[in-house]
Protein backbone atom coordinates (compact mmCIF):
# COMPACT_ATOMS: atom_id res chain seq x y z
CA UNK A 1 0.00 0.00 0.00
CA UNK A 2 1.69 3.33 -1.03
CA UNK A 3 1.91 6.29 1.77
CA UNK A 4 -0.62 8.72 1.28
CA UNK A 5 0.39 12.29 3.06
CA UNK A 6 -1.65 13.98 5.79
CA UNK A 7 -1.19 16.91 7.00
CA UNK A 8 -0.38 16.09 11.12
CA UNK A 9 1.30 13.44 12.92
CA UNK A 10 1.68 13.34 16.71
CA UNK A 11 5.07 12.62 18.22
CA UNK A 12 5.76 13.10 22.08
CA UNK A 13 3.05 15.31 22.74
CA UNK A 14 2.82 17.57 19.58
CA UNK A 15 1.35 17.90 16.51
CA UNK A 16 4.25 17.94 13.85
CA UNK A 17 3.70 18.46 10.09
CA UNK A 18 3.98 15.12 8.11
CA UNK A 19 7.22 15.82 6.66
CA UNK A 20 8.94 16.48 9.93
CA UNK A 21 7.96 13.65 11.62
CA UNK A 22 11.41 11.85 11.41
CA UNK A 23 13.73 9.96 13.55
CA UNK A 24 17.28 9.03 13.39
CA UNK A 25 19.16 6.44 11.71
CA UNK A 26 20.31 5.07 15.19
CA UNK A 27 17.12 5.40 16.67
CA UNK A 28 17.14 1.57 18.58
CA UNK A 29 13.93 0.28 17.57
CA UNK A 30 15.60 0.68 13.72
CA UNK A 31 18.16 -1.90 14.57
CA UNK A 32 16.70 -4.44 17.09
CA UNK A 33 12.46 -3.65 16.62
CA UNK A 34 12.23 -2.19 20.20
CA UNK A 35 8.69 -0.97 19.75
CA UNK A 36 5.08 -1.82 20.30
CA UNK A 37 1.99 -0.73 18.39
CA UNK A 38 -1.68 -0.55 17.60
CA UNK A 39 -3.77 -0.54 14.54
CA UNK A 40 -6.85 1.64 14.73
CA UNK A 41 -10.10 2.61 12.31
CA UNK A 42 -11.75 5.85 12.23
CA UNK A 43 -15.15 4.87 10.54
CA UNK A 44 -17.96 8.05 9.17
CA UNK A 45 -21.29 8.01 11.20
CA UNK A 46 -24.24 10.00 11.77
CA UNK A 47 -22.17 12.01 14.32
CA UNK A 48 -19.15 12.29 12.27
CA UNK A 49 -15.81 10.78 12.74
CA UNK A 50 -15.70 7.53 15.47
CA UNK A 51 -12.61 5.33 16.71
CA UNK A 52 -13.36 2.22 16.93
CA UNK A 53 -13.29 0.44 20.30
CA UNK A 54 -10.32 3.32 21.03
CA UNK A 55 -10.14 1.94 24.81
CA UNK A 56 -9.45 -1.38 24.11
CA UNK A 57 -7.13 -0.61 21.65
CA UNK A 58 -5.14 1.88 24.08
CA UNK A 59 -5.45 -0.87 26.82
CA UNK A 60 -3.69 -3.50 24.67
CA UNK A 61 -0.89 -0.79 23.81
CA UNK A 62 -0.25 -0.41 27.46
CA UNK A 63 -0.46 -4.06 28.18
CA UNK A 64 2.16 -4.76 25.19
CA UNK A 65 4.60 -1.70 26.41
CA UNK A 66 4.18 -3.22 29.72
CA UNK A 67 5.69 -6.42 28.29
CA UNK A 68 8.64 -5.06 27.16
CA UNK A 69 8.96 -2.99 30.02
CA UNK A 70 8.45 0.07 28.32
CA UNK A 71 7.28 3.29 30.29
CA UNK A 72 5.06 5.08 27.90
CA UNK A 73 5.12 8.69 29.44
CA UNK A 74 1.59 9.23 28.99
CA UNK A 75 -1.63 8.05 30.84
CA UNK A 76 -4.07 5.83 28.64
CA UNK A 77 -6.77 8.78 28.94
CA UNK A 78 -3.64 11.13 27.74
CA UNK A 79 -3.15 8.36 24.61
CA UNK A 80 -6.63 7.93 23.66
CA UNK A 81 -6.85 11.98 23.43
CA UNK A 82 -4.26 11.98 21.74
CA UNK A 83 -5.26 9.72 18.52
CA UNK A 84 -8.44 11.61 18.85
CA UNK A 85 -6.69 15.07 18.48
CA UNK A 86 -3.99 13.88 15.27
CA UNK A 87 -7.77 12.10 13.65
CA UNK A 88 -8.92 15.88 14.03
CA UNK A 89 -6.13 17.72 13.14
CA UNK A 90 -6.17 15.94 9.76
CA UNK A 91 -9.92 16.29 9.19
CA UNK A 92 -10.35 12.60 8.01
CA UNK A 93 -13.84 11.00 8.88
CA UNK A 94 -12.27 7.47 7.60
CA UNK A 95 -8.66 6.60 8.02
CA UNK A 96 -6.73 4.14 10.33
CA UNK A 97 -4.37 5.10 13.02
CA UNK A 98 -1.23 3.72 14.08
CA UNK A 99 0.44 4.15 17.68
CA UNK A 100 3.49 3.51 17.97
CA UNK A 101 5.66 3.34 21.12
CA UNK A 102 9.44 2.85 20.44
CA UNK A 103 13.02 3.01 21.65
CA UNK A 104 14.80 5.74 20.57
CA UNK A 105 17.91 7.95 20.21
CA UNK A 106 20.25 7.07 23.17
CA UNK A 107 22.46 4.14 23.57
CA UNK A 108 23.00 0.88 20.87
CA UNK A 109 23.08 -2.33 22.52
CA UNK A 110 20.71 -4.78 23.08
CA UNK A 111 19.66 -3.81 26.73
CA UNK A 112 17.04 -1.29 25.34
CA UNK A 113 16.03 0.02 29.05
CA UNK A 114 18.52 3.08 29.05
CA UNK A 115 16.93 4.37 25.84
CA UNK A 116 14.42 7.00 25.88
CA UNK A 117 10.92 5.61 24.97
CA UNK A 118 9.01 7.75 22.44
CA UNK A 119 5.34 7.77 20.99
CA UNK A 120 4.18 8.95 17.64
CA UNK A 121 0.75 8.58 16.37
CA UNK A 122 0.41 7.98 12.67
CA UNK A 123 -2.98 8.21 10.35
CA UNK A 124 -3.32 7.47 6.82
CA UNK A 125 -6.13 6.35 4.63
CA UNK A 126 -6.57 2.85 4.15
CA UNK A 127 -9.00 1.10 2.08
CA UNK A 128 -9.71 -2.42 1.78
CA UNK A 129 -6.48 -3.94 3.01
CA UNK A 130 -6.96 -7.51 1.11
CA UNK A 131 -8.84 -5.67 -1.83
CA UNK A 132 -11.90 -4.21 -2.54
CA UNK A 133 -13.85 -7.69 -4.32
CA UNK A 134 -11.87 -9.89 -1.11
CA UNK A 135 -15.19 -8.84 0.82
CA UNK A 136 -17.59 -10.79 -1.34
CA UNK A 137 -15.31 -13.13 -3.34
CA UNK A 138 -12.76 -14.00 -0.25
CA UNK A 139 -8.95 -14.91 -0.12
CA UNK A 140 -7.14 -18.18 -1.29
CA UNK A 141 -4.65 -18.36 1.49
CA UNK A 142 -1.84 -21.01 2.07
CA UNK A 143 -0.23 -22.34 5.06
CA UNK A 144 2.84 -20.77 5.57
CA UNK A 145 6.21 -22.94 6.36
CA UNK A 146 7.11 -20.42 8.75
CA UNK A 147 5.65 -20.94 12.03
CA UNK A 148 4.28 -18.13 14.36
CA UNK A 149 6.66 -16.90 17.00
CA UNK A 150 5.96 -18.72 20.26
CA UNK A 151 4.99 -17.84 24.01
CA UNK A 152 8.39 -18.24 24.64
CA UNK A 153 10.39 -17.12 22.22
CA UNK A 154 8.22 -13.72 21.55
CA UNK A 155 4.89 -13.38 23.30
CA UNK A 156 2.36 -13.38 20.20
CA UNK A 157 -0.15 -11.66 22.58
CA UNK A 158 1.90 -8.41 22.42
CA UNK A 159 1.93 -6.42 19.76
CA UNK A 160 5.76 -5.91 19.18
CA UNK A 161 7.32 -4.09 15.80
CA UNK A 162 9.90 -6.70 15.74
CA UNK A 163 7.94 -9.71 15.51
CA UNK A 164 6.26 -8.56 12.56
CA UNK A 165 9.18 -10.08 10.36
CA UNK A 166 7.70 -13.19 11.50
CA UNK A 167 4.48 -12.08 9.81
CA UNK A 168 6.55 -10.76 6.75
CA UNK A 169 8.18 -14.15 5.71
CA UNK A 170 4.84 -15.82 6.20
CA UNK A 171 3.07 -12.98 3.92
CA UNK A 172 5.96 -13.01 1.35
CA UNK A 173 5.73 -16.75 0.80
CA UNK A 174 2.18 -16.84 0.51
CA UNK A 175 2.41 -14.43 -2.06
CA UNK A 176 5.30 -15.37 -4.05
CA UNK A 177 3.57 -18.87 -4.09
CA UNK A 178 0.43 -16.55 -6.23
CA UNK A 179 -1.74 -16.76 -3.02
CA UNK A 180 -3.58 -13.61 -0.93
CA UNK A 181 -2.53 -14.27 2.66
CA UNK A 182 -0.91 -16.68 4.69
CA UNK A 183 -2.28 -18.80 8.26
CA UNK A 184 0.81 -19.53 10.50
CA UNK A 185 0.83 -22.83 12.47
CA UNK A 186 2.46 -22.73 15.96
CA UNK A 187 5.17 -24.82 16.84
CA UNK A 188 2.66 -27.47 18.39
CA UNK A 189 1.16 -27.86 14.30
CA UNK A 190 -2.18 -25.93 15.31
CA UNK A 191 -3.36 -22.70 13.76
CA UNK A 192 -2.36 -20.08 14.93
CA UNK A 193 -3.10 -16.43 13.06
CA UNK A 194 -2.96 -14.82 9.16
CA UNK A 195 0.09 -12.58 9.03
CA UNK A 196 -1.95 -9.53 10.44
CA UNK A 197 -5.63 -11.55 10.87
CA UNK A 198 -7.10 -13.63 13.65
CA UNK A 199 -8.90 -17.01 11.54
CA UNK A 200 -12.32 -18.19 12.33
CA UNK A 201 -13.75 -21.28 10.68
CA UNK A 202 -17.87 -22.43 10.34
CA UNK A 203 -18.81 -25.75 10.63
CA UNK A 204 -22.24 -26.77 11.32
CA UNK A 205 -23.32 -23.54 12.01
CA UNK A 206 -20.87 -23.49 15.30
CA UNK A 207 -18.25 -20.57 14.69
CA UNK A 208 -14.33 -21.93 16.18
CA UNK A 209 -11.48 -19.85 16.85
CA UNK A 210 -8.18 -20.26 18.10
CA UNK A 211 -7.86 -19.45 21.58
CA UNK A 212 -4.97 -17.10 22.91
CA UNK A 213 -2.84 -19.79 23.90
CA UNK A 214 -2.40 -20.90 20.67
CA UNK A 215 -0.32 -17.59 19.78
CA UNK A 216 -2.82 -15.55 18.05
CA UNK A 217 -3.19 -11.97 19.42
CA UNK A 218 -6.25 -11.46 21.42
CA UNK A 219 -7.50 -9.28 18.40
CA UNK A 220 -10.09 -6.54 18.44
CA UNK A 221 -12.16 -7.26 15.96
CA UNK A 222 -12.17 -11.32 16.92
CA UNK A 223 -13.50 -10.16 20.17
CA UNK A 224 -16.33 -8.17 18.04
CA UNK A 225 -16.74 -10.43 15.80
CA UNK A 226 -17.57 -13.28 18.74
CA UNK A 227 -19.81 -10.90 20.28
CA UNK A 228 -21.33 -10.07 17.18
CA UNK A 229 -22.38 -14.09 16.55
CA UNK A 230 -23.33 -14.92 19.74
CA UNK A 231 -25.90 -11.66 19.96
CA UNK A 232 -27.05 -13.19 16.98
CA UNK A 233 -27.80 -16.57 18.41
CA UNK A 234 -24.19 -18.45 17.50
CA UNK A 235 -22.42 -20.64 19.00
CA UNK A 236 -18.95 -19.67 19.42
CA UNK A 237 -15.96 -22.11 20.70
CA UNK A 238 -12.44 -21.40 21.53
CA UNK A 239 -10.33 -23.92 20.73
CA UNK A 240 -7.45 -25.50 18.41
CA UNK A 241 -7.73 -26.00 15.03
CA UNK A 242 -5.82 -27.95 12.66
CA UNK A 243 -5.46 -27.84 9.37
CA UNK A 244 -7.72 -30.50 8.58
CA UNK A 245 -10.49 -28.32 10.08
CA UNK A 246 -9.72 -25.28 8.33
CA UNK A 247 -9.66 -27.57 4.80
CA UNK A 248 -13.08 -29.28 5.67
CA UNK A 249 -14.79 -25.92 6.88
CA UNK A 250 -18.37 -25.21 5.19
CA UNK A 251 -16.94 -21.27 5.63
CA UNK A 252 -13.94 -19.76 6.74
CA UNK A 253 -12.66 -15.49 7.42
CA UNK A 254 -10.31 -13.55 8.42
CA UNK A 255 -10.96 -10.56 11.11
CA UNK A 256 -8.25 -7.83 12.13
CA UNK A 257 -8.56 -4.21 11.88
CA UNK A 258 -7.12 -3.37 9.06
CA UNK A 259 -8.42 -6.75 7.31
CA UNK A 260 -11.76 -6.46 8.48
CA UNK A 261 -14.13 -9.61 7.97
CA UNK A 262 -12.66 -11.27 4.85
CA UNK A 263 -14.12 -14.35 3.40
CA UNK A 264 -11.37 -17.18 2.90
CA UNK A 265 -12.26 -19.24 -0.23
CA UNK A 266 -9.45 -21.72 -0.99
CA UNK A 267 -6.86 -23.11 1.65
CA UNK A 268 -3.66 -24.76 -0.01
CA UNK A 269 -5.76 -25.37 -3.06
CA UNK A 270 -8.57 -26.73 -1.28
CA UNK A 271 -12.32 -24.80 -1.84
CA UNK A 272 -13.62 -23.91 1.19
CA UNK A 273 -17.44 -24.80 0.82
CA UNK A 274 -19.14 -23.79 -1.82
CA UNK A 275 -15.59 -21.73 -2.69
CA UNK A 276 -18.27 -18.43 -2.05
CA UNK A 277 -18.84 -16.08 0.58
CA UNK A 278 -20.70 -18.49 3.54
CA UNK A 279 -23.99 -16.97 4.68
CA UNK A 280 -23.07 -17.07 8.31
CA UNK A 281 -19.26 -15.01 6.93
CA UNK A 282 -21.59 -12.66 4.77
CA UNK A 283 -24.74 -12.09 8.18
CA UNK A 284 -21.69 -11.56 10.65
CA UNK A 285 -19.57 -9.57 7.83
CA UNK A 286 -22.75 -7.23 7.02
CA UNK A 287 -23.79 -6.57 10.99
CA UNK A 288 -19.23 -5.97 11.60
CA UNK A 289 -19.21 -3.26 8.71
CA UNK A 290 -22.45 -1.69 9.81
CA UNK A 291 -21.17 -1.10 13.92
CA UNK A 292 -18.12 0.72 13.10
CA UNK A 293 -20.36 3.36 11.14
CA UNK A 294 -22.64 3.61 14.12
CA UNK A 295 -25.61 1.81 12.36
CA UNK A 296 -26.13 -0.64 15.30
CA UNK A 297 -27.38 0.77 18.17
CA UNK A 298 -26.79 -2.23 20.16
CA UNK A 299 -22.82 -1.83 19.38
CA UNK A 300 -22.99 2.28 19.90
CA UNK A 301 -20.73 1.90 22.86
CA UNK A 302 -17.93 0.26 21.28
CA UNK A 303 -17.17 3.75 19.40
CA UNK A 304 -15.37 6.79 20.49
CA UNK A 305 -16.36 10.09 18.69
CA UNK A 306 -13.71 12.36 17.54
CA UNK A 307 -15.06 15.23 18.21
N1 LIG B 1 -3.23 -11.25 14.36
C1 LIG B 1 -2.16 -10.50 14.01
C2 LIG B 1 -0.84 -11.15 13.89
C3 LIG B 1 -2.32 -9.14 13.76
O1 LIG B 1 -1.25 -8.41 13.42
C4 LIG B 1 -3.60 -8.55 13.84
C5 LIG B 1 -3.78 -7.09 13.55
C6 LIG B 1 -4.68 -9.36 14.20
C7 LIG B 1 -4.46 -10.70 14.46
C8 LIG B 1 -6.07 -8.80 14.36
O2 LIG B 1 -6.18 -7.99 15.52
P1 LIG B 1 -7.18 -6.76 15.62
O3 LIG B 1 -6.70 -5.73 14.65
O4 LIG B 1 -7.10 -6.31 17.03
O5 LIG B 1 -8.52 -7.27 15.25
N2 LIG B 1 -2.95 -6.56 12.53
C9 LIG B 1 -2.80 -5.13 12.37
C10 LIG B 1 -1.65 -4.76 11.47
C11 LIG B 1 -1.80 -5.02 10.02
C12 LIG B 1 -0.67 -4.43 9.21
O6 LIG B 1 -0.53 -4.83 8.06
O7 LIG B 1 0.05 -3.53 9.69
C13 LIG B 1 -4.10 -4.48 11.97
O8 LIG B 1 -4.98 -5.14 11.43
O9 LIG B 1 -4.24 -3.29 12.22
Amino acid sequence: MPIQAVEKFWMDGQLVDWADAKVHVLTHALHYGSGVFEGVRIYPTDRGPAVFRLHDHVRRLFRSAHVYQMDIPYTQEETADAIRDVVRANGLDSCYVRPLVFRGFGEMGLNPLPVPVSVCIAVWPWGAYLGEEAFEAGVRVKISSWKRNDHNMLPPGAKATGQYINSSLAKVEALNAGYDEAIMLNVAGYIADGSGQNVFVVKDGVLSTPPGSAGCLDGITRDSVIAIARDAGYQVAERNLSRFDLYTADEAFFTGTAAEVVPIREADDRPIGSRERGPVTKEIQATFLAAPRGEVDAYRSWLSLVD
